[in-house]
């Protein structure tokens, strides 16, 4: 029995439909503009700009307004008749995306309200039938032709207005009795607007499906649609929320950016230039152009494309805060962009100052360095570089920079002052295949013990040795050479390096081992099966500290979860477990924790896991050593908006956390 209870939106790409036997050859090729773009434009736009994100008094709504404001969607339907963006201009939208040095432009031809932004064959529901009228998607298709951009729409497969769309929303059955519904005849609809899109809009680059997570959408669905898509243009490109995590072309991180990346994968990190995607009159929170240059920079350098969301106003317009973030992109991009372009991911796996972008030519390598943080004594070092250097300069000059090798590192003496605060370039050429030599990677099953740990150190490359220390020293040449795993029964600092020819060359790794003496178990007794469960309404951006609020609800639980309403996790809800777990031994054990939104775990009053914060399912882990016997346990957990996620693992340190079972959680009657 698993404590497990895990949301839809997998941003996991398996299998996929392959309705065109296509080779793993023609895959790449058809992906290679936009694996070289690595940087598009989103848009969200809709009749939801007309409220602007306020509604009654409220003001943090966007394109969820209707169903977050419970809207009867008779009320909301008069957007329509105010819809009249009289100052929407394609050209200039594309001008100002091509200028940002945007290679794709991703606009909404449907989002969840089922509002049509095109000229649909299948519904009035649509901007067709506004004051306005015009298609703006085939003038928008027509202006990115102009620019030498790929169209590409994002269509929602959840539709809060057919009335074929099943489920409906939990607050406005009433309203919208389900009676004759047919998910069936929806299905049909959604892929004969689809049809159209990918018929009369000329060549599409990609289909960005969303709102694939409700329970009615299932891979029955999902893979017919996504066989559609590559039927009607064989090289569109389909993101994998067409299908519940099961079919697609590449990965949607959702307003962050992987920290190691999505290795062996294609993904592309979607987010807002502020805290909305449809237009909010109220939202100031604009995002820096430093921040969004970085994010540009960092996402390239982890081998992904990011997606910047506008989302315009009512009247056409970009809100001029995006306006002006654009022309920062774009005089950075002017000057930068060859660093981004046609780039693959750094082949360190850290740089101290900033970040690395990789292109391979002939028998040559350029390594692009993006410094953000300007070494003050003009020497930037490049740590563990194997190659020998051909050049160094600066991107956008032709003046050479004088290098030298300090053993394993490169350096590079770069002028005083850094032509760029948010970024600047160095466009270093190597011989050869990058040659990275890698600070050697110091495992064991936890840093701290309650005997002995079993530590093991692997440089990465079995043409270098491996010198180490357990007393805190940094290794030479005569330190003691790594031959097999060793055991330490007590406190140590290991540090090692890799050496090459009696020199080292790798950056020097360090551990901390703590020998530490295992918590009491305590002493109770009349313990009864499961969790006390405590659930809390409310908004929270992090755990909330559960003193002194007064639950809604308060339960036993068998296993930890989250609740759900019409298939959909609840949002604005808290829960709080309490009680005690058991540990089978004396030992240092390992819980790994995941969940989305935020989640923290306590044992005996330790936090031994911090999960917290707004985020999608991630998971984190903490070790603890733990007496034989029953210890105090308590887990918190909230989620804000959207999915929702809960997990816990449990194991002896070393070995492969697995679910808890019930068994193994009791609280006092
Ligand atoms: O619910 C949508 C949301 O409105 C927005 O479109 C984002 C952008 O990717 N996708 C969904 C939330 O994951």
């Amino acid at each position: 029995m698993g404590l497990a209870v895990l949301a839809a939106q997998a941003c996991a790409v398996s299998k996929q439909s392959n309705p065109l036997n296509e080779s793993k050859a023609q895959k790449d090729q058809r992906m290679r503009w936009w694996r070289e773009a690595r940087l598009g434009m989103f848009i969200h736009w809709g009749v939801y700009s007309v409220p602007a994100g306020e509604w009654k008094g409220k003001t943090g709504y966007a394109e969820w307004i209707r169903e977050e404001a419970h809207i009867p969607v008779g009320q909301y339907e008069k957007f329509r008749d105010q819809f009249n963006p009289v100052k929407f201009d394609a050209d200039a939208w594309a001008k100002m995306a091509h200028d940002a040095g945007m290679k794709y432009i991703v606009i909404t031809s449907k989002h969840h309200d089922g509002f049509n932004m095109f000229d649909s064959k299948y519904s009035d529901w649509s901007i067709s039938h506004t004051p306005f009228k015009r298609d703006v998607l085939k003038e928008l298709a027509a202006a990115c032709h102009k620019y030498g951009l790929k169209m590409c729409f994002y269509h929602s497969i959840m539709d809060w207005h057919h009335p074929d769309y099943l489920p409906r929303r939990s607050w406005e059955v009433a309203d919208r009795p389900v009676d004759g519904a047919d998910f069936d005849r929806y299905v049909k609809y959604l892929r004969n607007e689809v049809t159209q899109l990918l018929t009369d809009y000329g060549p599409i680059g990609v289909i960005w499906f969303d709102g694939q997570w409700e329970s009615t959408w299932t891979s029955k669905y999902g893979k017919p649609l996504y066989d559609l898509c590559r039927t009607l243009q064989p090289n569109v490109i389909v993101n994998n929320r067409v299908s519940k995590g099961e079919t697609g072309d590449f990965e949607t991180p959702e307003q962050y950016i992987p920290p190691t990346g999505l290795p062996g994968v294609a993904w592309e990190t979607c987010m807002t230039m502020n805290d909305h995607w449809g237009y909010n009159s109220h939202d100031t929170d604009w995002k820096s152009p430093e921040t969004l240059i970085r994010n540009i920079v960092d996402i390239a350098s982890k081998g992904g494309n990011y997606l910047l969301n506008i989302g315009p106003r009512s009247d056409g317009t970009f809100p001029p805060e995006a306006v002006e973030r654009l022309k920062d992109i774009g005089a950075w991009m002017h000057v930068n962009g060859d660093a981004i372009y046609d780039t693959t991911a750094s082949v360190f796996d850290s740089l101290p100052w900033g970040r690395s972008t990789t292109r391979r030519h002939g028998s040559r390598t350029t390594l692009f360095l993006h410094v953000f943080d300007w070494p003050a004594d003009g020497h930037l070092m490049v740590p563990g570089l194997g190659n020998d250097v051909a050049s160094a300069k600066l991107v956008g000059s032709s003046k050479a920079l004088r290098f030298h090798r300090e053993g394993g590192d490169v350096v590079i003496d770069v002028p005083e002052t850094s032509p760029d605060p948010i970024s600047s370039t160095i466009d270093l050429e190597v011989n050869g295949p990058p040659i990275v030599y890698r600070a050697p990677k110091i495992s064991a099953p936890s840093d701290i013990l309650v005997d002995t740990i079993p530590v093991t150190i692997d440089s990465g490359s079995q043409a270098l040795d491996v010198r180490y220390t357990i007393d805190g020293t940094d290794p030479n040449e005569t330190s003691r050479m790594y031959a097999a795993p060793f055991t330490l029964d007590g406190t140590f600092t290991v540090k090692a390096a890799a050496f090459h020819r009696g020199k080292r060359v790798s950056p020097i790794s360090s551990m901390t081992f703590t020998r530490v003496a295992p918590l009491p178990a305590a002493d109770v007794s009349g313990l009864q099966p499961g969790l006390t469960m405590d659930e809390y309404r409310g908004n929270w951006e992090t755990v909330p500290d559960f003193a002194g609020m007064t639950p809604k609800a308060s339960t036993v639980a068998a296993e930890l979860g989250f609740p759900q309403e019409a298939g959909k996790p609840v949002e604005g809800v808290a829960r709080r477990y309490s009680g005690y777990v058991s540990a089978p031994e004396d030992g240092v054990y390992q819980f790994q924790l995941t969940s989305d939104d935020g989640s923290r775990l306590w044992i005996d009053g330790e936090l031994v896991v911090d999960n917290d914060g707004l985020h999608s399912s991630q998971a984190k882990t903490g070790a603890i050593a733990l007496a034989k016997g029953w210890h105090r346990f308590q887990l918190g957990w909230f989620n804000g908006t959207g999915d929702a996620a809960l997990d816990l693992q449990m194991a002896k340190a070393g070995e492969k956390p697995a679910p808890l079972a019930a068994e193994a959680f009791k609280h006092e009657p």
